[in-house]
């Protein structure tokens, strides 16, 4: 293929809809569990231990992944999206300044080394119900 034949085919290849991407411009390929206005998809995701979740927001509105400390194996390392240590300081940093946010287009991703079930939420549409888990199996 000469140059010229590359490129056009490249051109018609960044032009054409991708299947599953959305608002985010994520492809389903890049995440394991999307984020729509006001839920994860799937809101229940299983895993083996060791393996990495990676969370895409493929909706048009910012969304955080912030686990609930109560509702992670006992031990079991805490995640947020902004790096907080608890949901207490995540909750409080979104209410200040927005922190945590993932925005459109944009990923998280979490390795879980222990084994049990892991709550977690999205701050702004915890009102709404958008809250998952994360099943971590041996
Ligand atoms: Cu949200």
């Amino acid at each position: 293929m000469d140059r010229r034949a590359f490129l056009a085919t490249a051109g018609a290849a960044a032009l054409s809809p991708v299947a599953g991407c959305l608002d985010g411009g994520l492809s389903e390929s890049e995440y394991d569990v999307g984020m729509s206005a006001n839920a994860f998809l799937p809101d229940s995701h299983e895993v083996a231990v060791g393996e990495t979740v990676v969370w895409g927001n493929n909706g048009s509105r910012k969304h955080t992944v912030t686990a609930y400390e109560s509702a992670i194996p006992e031990g079991a390392a805490f995640f947020a999206s902004g790096g907080f240590e608890t949901t207490t300081a995540a909750r409080e940093a979104w209410e200040d300044t927005g922190a945590g946010n993932i925005a459109p287009g944009e990923t998280f991703a979490h390795t879980f080394e222990t084994p049990g079930s892991y709550g977690y939420l999205c701050i702004p549409h915890e009102p709404k119900g958008m809250v998952g888990v994360v099943e971590v199996s041996e």
